[in-house]
């Protein structure tokens, strides 16, 4: 007999359309982090776009905020094989933040306080796909989860929604960051399972 448990969660695991392969459901948030949690006052932050020429545009918390702040209800997929469907985010979206900077590089490295880095092509941070997200579930963003704010890129695994992020450098080539450099997808489709390389 087929039993669908609803005791863990109350979600049929393996035939969710919504779950990539090779993935599971979680209801939890696990916390992934490679060091130290960073302490960042939004007083003292910024994040900066650094193009591929040198030129840095940046912004303060209250110049990032008085931006156009989007709601974001999206599935996450960490490369451990854990997903979590319908999370809601609110953030200030790439686009907004590109469309100020005339480049014509084609990679950005995502930088993060507390020295993680992530690549990402250009192109999956743009079309409402990626957020400087500083809100979760309608509270500011944790710490452990990246707070004040992290770069949330749902549409490919997570280790590319680098937290406590401070600022993305674009780049004419692509170039491995820290995960990168250590075996993980320069890429990170979780429908095609760019796990490694
Ligand atoms: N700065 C920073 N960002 C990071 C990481 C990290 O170690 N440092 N881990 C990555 C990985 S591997 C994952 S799966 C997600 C985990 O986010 P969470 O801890 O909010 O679940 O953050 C990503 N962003
Ligand atoms: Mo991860």
């Amino acid at each position: 007999m087929a039993v669908i448990s609803r005791g863990f969660g109350g979600r049929r695991r393996e035939s969710d359309p919504n779950l990539p392969p090779g993935q599971y459901l979680t209801e939890d948030f696990p916390v992934l982090s490679a060091g130290p949690t960073p302490r960042i006052e939004t007083s003292e932050w910024s994040f900066g776009i650094r193009d591929e020429n040198g030129a840095v545009a940046s912004w303060t918390w209250d110049e990032l905020h008085a931006l156009s702040v989007e709601d974001v209800h999206t599935d996450i997929h960490c490369v451990t094989r854990w997903s979590k469907l319908g999370t809601n985010w609110r953030g200030v979206s790439l686009d907004t933040l590109l469309s100020e900077i005339d480049t014509g590089a084609s990679y950005a490295m995502a930088h993060s306080y507390g020295g993680y880095t992530t690549n990402i092509p250009l192109d999956d941070l743009l079309g409402g796909k990626a957020w400087i997200a500083s809100e979760f579930e309608g509270e500011p963003l944790d710490p452990e989860h990246g707070g004040p704010a992290r770069l949330i890129v749902p549409h490919l695994y997570f280790w590319k929604s680098a937290k406590w992020v401070r600022g993305l450098t674009l780049m004419d080539d692509d170039a491995p960051g820290f995960w990168e450099q250590n075996g993980y997808n320069m890429h990170g489709d979780p429908w095609t399972e760019e796990r490694y390389w």
